[in-house]
């Protein structure tokens, strides 16, 4: 196989980076803050509060704000970014993959023994475990995540030039993949958030990391302002034609495939690894954790996967009104979520993420 450039070249395993355990650096307190910002519970047992104009997890909101003033950003550093239940550990499991193909055959690869979430952390709860030393000891090139909007982010981030790579989804199955996932985050004895419940609050943008419609805009308007630097996806589109997104990920990262490694069929081979049924039938994304305070096991990330869920939990009437919304928040913005195509594969039942 050929040689890669160096973003590809030096991958960072976190199964041997940072040490665990607790920071030495205590995190900033700014709880007299986050007591003052306004409070919703109907995602109960998540608490979520309003800041900066978004609606962020309690749990992580200390950690974020101790994040956006302590991050310390590399120039090689990759974001992965995502508005949450829009194909994040698909995309995280893709790049990690890409970027590691070279260290590791594809058939004995990191990715099927540890999930995807382990290679690639999420920012904003290292941070809120006090545990950014993890970050800071990892190998350049690293891949780090967040559910952050744009405007939210640790300003090094942005000034550094990192690049960024974002995946939408068509709202509607957003919320019937978070609905879910709340609903399994609840104790035994809480009852079910009810699905119009959650449809309300989803609508009126009171929802983890909401609005959804300006957290996509942001990065949609990045994305045409800076092409080389934030990498715009949909999710249904990956659905869709999983090589050409390969490709374009693995270009757009530094590390294009070669002429050989198409030929030896790596791309083929990258998909097939972090396939929907792939990553779902691994032993440890059936009954692993991510870590043993976090209350699911690893198989919450792979629910049903594919595309047109919505049309199983929301009447048409709901899908015209969650609709009409979003093409009111992105009229003018040239940003279309390809309805019309993810209408016409699901008349012929739903568009199911590849095997
Ligand atoms: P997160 O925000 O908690 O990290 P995220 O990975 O963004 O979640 O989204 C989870 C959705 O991606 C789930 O959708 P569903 O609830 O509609 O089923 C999950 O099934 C789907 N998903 C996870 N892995 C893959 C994959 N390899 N291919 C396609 N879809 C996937």
């Amino acid at each position: 196989m050929a040689a890669l450039p160096s973003l590809c070249n030096s991958p960072p395993p976190m199964e041997s980076q940072g040490k665990k355990g607790a920071d030495p650096r205590p995190p900033s307190n700014f709880t007299d803050l986050i007591s003052t910002l306004p409070l919703e519970e109907g995602w109960a047992p998540l608490r979520i509060r309003k800041y900066q104009g978004f609606w962020i997890p309690e749990r992580v909101l200390q950690g974020i704000m101790d994040m956006q003033q302590n991050f310390k950003a590399r120039p090689d550093d990759l974001f992965v970014l995502s508005y949450p239940k829009s194909g994040t550990t698909w995309l995280k499991a893709l790049t990690y993959a890409i970027m590691t193909r070279t260290q590791y055959p594809l058939d004995h690869h990191p990715l099927l023994r540890q999930n995807p979430h382990e290679f690639v952390p999420i920012m904003g709860i290292t941070y809120a475990k006090g545990e950014a030393s993890e970050l800071e000891a990892m190998s350049s090139p690293r891949i780090l995540n967040t559910h952050l909007p744009y405007s939210l982010l640790p300003h090094a981030i942005k000034s550094l030039g990192c690049k960024l790579i974002y995946v939408c989804r068509d709202p509607k199955d957003v919320l019937v993949s978070r609905f879910h996932y709340n609903n399994r985050m609840r104790p035994q004895a809480m009852e079910p958030i009810p699905f119009t419940k959650a449809f309300e609050m989803f609508c009126e943008g009171n929802c983890p990391y909401g609005p959804i419609w300006e957290h996509v805009l942001e990065y949609w308007e990045e994305s045409q302002r800076r092409p080389e630097k934030v990498l715009f996806l949909k999710y249904e589109e990956m659905l869709g034609d999983p090589p050409r997104i390969v490709k374009r990920l693995a270009e757009f990262m530094g590390c294009p495939f070669s002429p050989e490694e198409e030929k030896e069929g790596v791309v083929e081979e990258i998909i097939k690894l972090c396939s929907f049924d792939k990553m779902k039938s691994l032993e440890v994304n059936k009954t692993g954790k991510l870590r043993p305070d976090f209350v699911l096991t690893n198989d919450s990330f792979f629910r049903k996967g594919g595309a047109g869920d919505w049309r199983n939990h929301m009447s048409p009437e709901m899908a015209r009104k969650l609709d009409r919304i979003t093409e009111q928040k992105f009229e003018g913005s040239g940003l279309t979520l390809d309805a019309v195509d993810v209408e016409a594969a699901a008349t012929n039942g739903d568009v199911q993420a590849q095997a």
